[in-house]
């Protein structure tokens, strides 16, 4: 129902019938209700021509509400219009707010006058409102229950994030050399670390040499001698060979130390130096030197246990003679290698590796020659060669020690004598078809007793001019007898006959080409 407006005019009478309008419209307003327009939201049992009633003291309203149209896609307004309950908390809810699912509305009320909603255009001022996720659902409740242990899981992966690069951090930085600037990572391997410092060309920082020999696990003796000891280690699981020094034979230690240590010396026929080490206890000082650890030991060991065929032994001889050869070969230039002479050549010297080639260790005794400057460095160690393997000339001491040739030919005459040791274990077929391989020996097992003195030697290899025996089997073919003529070439009384390694590693080489096929 509408409000009658008041007549103008004057006079009490006229007050006092105005007075009693307003009054009856007071009352009727207070009896009746608010009439309110209504659209969308009329309560169905009171609707009357898009008209609802709304409760004593509350309010019409207009409202605009943002819906998102899954299918469309867009943001729609969505305009309704009704009566405000007693219970709706009237002005509360008269103003823009997100709804419970985090649509936009707005809602704006008034009582002036019945319907006066109807004019009633709230807006809701332009924003981007991110898509309902399902309008259906209670979007609280189904936030808490995904992003709770989301957000659990995402806290979780953090702190473990943390803490894992923490403990890599404090696992990888074991050392860091401030001259190479390498690292021991947590999963270097020896490899990796020897790879990595290639480019010094002289094996590892020391810094690394000394944190590798501390962290080695000693596992088991291999074998003793006159140099001391040699251990099967661990490092980080890798095996490696420890060699221990006796606390006599410094000289030993430095001189071998230093060898290794030379500029381009690492070849595959040269035992792997990994790292050396000196620890002083108190009046004991242990020396070590950490090199690749070889499961077949020396070619000592391997020849008392297994015999060759043509194949292996040109394989053995090959890489010993390469060995020695690239020792042998002065290398030019500013970051070049001086030409090495080992001069205590012996198969116990000699290492051999998984693929059936050899290496040489051993390099206390070992001299080094550059020869632009003419200079012989012997280093200061005061030992000498292994008796049974010495040349003729350092026996009866006509070698000229100032002459680097006349010590790389002196290695040739022992090496003649390994590569005889060598030939003895090969098998060859007998006449009646059987293959048939000597007993390991020593040379000159038949002449000299097992440790034979200077004279001992000196009388059958310098007097006698006796040399090991060149067997009639080895004539009968074609490998064998190769092998024998480098074999005597090798220990002529006369050092300039005797052939070099260059020449020994071409001739084994063509004969590895011409007769791989028919040997194996
Ligand atoms: C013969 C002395 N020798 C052996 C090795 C070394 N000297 C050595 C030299 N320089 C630096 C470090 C070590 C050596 N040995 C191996 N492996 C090895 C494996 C088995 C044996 C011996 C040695 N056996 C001996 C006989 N009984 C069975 C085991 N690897 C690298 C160097």
């Amino acid at each position: 129902m509408a409000a009658m407006a008041p007549s103008p005019g004057g006079g009490a009478g006229e007050h006092g019938v105005l007075a009693l309008i307003l009054c009856l419209l007071v009352l009727h307003k207070e009896a009746w209700g608010l009439l309110c327009y209504c659209e969308d939201l009329c309560p169905d049992h009171n609707t009357f021509n898009g008209t609802c009633e709304a409760k004593p003291n509350s309010f019409c309203f207009s409202a605009v509400e943002l819906i998102y149209d899954v299918e469309t896609k867009k943001w729609n307004n969505h305009r309704s219009f009704g009566c405000l309950g007693q219970d709706e908390l009237g002005l509360m809810q008269c103003r823009a707010y997100l709804t419970e699912h985090y649509r936009p509305k707005n809602i704006s009320c008034c009582n002036e006058y019945d319907r006066c909603n109807e004019g009633l255009l709230p807006v809701i001022y332009p924003q981007t409102p991110t898509p309902s996720p399902t309008p259906a659902t209670n979007f609280p409740e189904s936030l808490l229950l995904v992003t709770l242990p989301l957000a659990f899981v995402a806290v979780l992966a953090a702190i473990m994030t943390v803490w894992f690069r923490y403990r890599q951090r404090e696992a990888n930085t074991l050392v860091y050399n401030k001259c190479s600037g390498l690292v021991i990572r947590a999963n270097d391997t020896l490899s990796d670390l020897i790879e990595q410092s290639s480019g010094s060309g002289s094996g590892l920082p020391l810094l690394v040499q000394r944190t590798i020999a501390k962290q080695i696990q000693l596992e088991r003796s291999v074998g003793k001698g006159r140099y001391g000891e040699v251990w099967l280690g661990r490092w980080r699981g890798e095996k490696v060979a420890v060699k221990v020094f006796f606390t006599t034979d410094e000289a030993s230690w430095f001189r071998e130390t230093e060898i290794y240590q030379t500029v381009l010396l690492r070849h595959e026929n040269i035992l792997g130096f990994i790292a050396a080490d000196i620890k002083g206890t108190g009046s004991l000082t242990q020396m070590l030197l950490i090199t690749d650890y070889h499961h077949n030991g020396s070619l000592h060991d391997h020849l008392q246990n297994n015999t060759l065929n043509y194949f292996s032994m040109i394989r053995l001889s090959l890489s010993m003679s390469c060995g020695i050869s690239h020792l042998h070969t002065e290398i030019f230039g500013t970051k070049g290698k001086p030409a090495i002479a080992h001069r205590d050549i012996k198969s116990k010297n000699i290492l051999v590796k998984r693929n059936g080639e050899c290496c040489i260790a051993d390099f206390g005794l070992a001299v080094k020659y550059v020869s632009e400057n003419n200079e012989l460095d012997f280093g200061t160690n005061p030992k000498v060669g292994t008796r049974r393997y010495m040349a003729p000339e350092v026996l009866n001491e006509t070698i000229n020690m100032s002459c680097f040739e006349s010590l790389k030919m002196a290695d040739m005459y022992s090496f003649g004598l390994v590569l005889w040791e060598i030939a003895r274990r090969c098998a060859s077929e007998s006449g009646d078809g059987y293959l048939v391989a000597d007993s390991y020996q020593l040379p000159y097992f038949n002449c000299v007793p097992p440790d034979p003195s200077f004279d001992d030697m000196h009388d059958v290899v310098c007097v006698k001019g006796i040399r090991p025996e060149i067997y009639l089997r080895w004539h009968c073919n074609e490998v064998l007898k190769t092998a024998s003529k480098v074999i005597q070439e090798c220990w002529h009384a006369n050092p300039a006959a005797r052939l070099t390694a260059l020449r020994v590693k071409k001739t084994l080489y063509k004969l590895q080409v011409t007769d791989g096929t028919k040997i194996i």
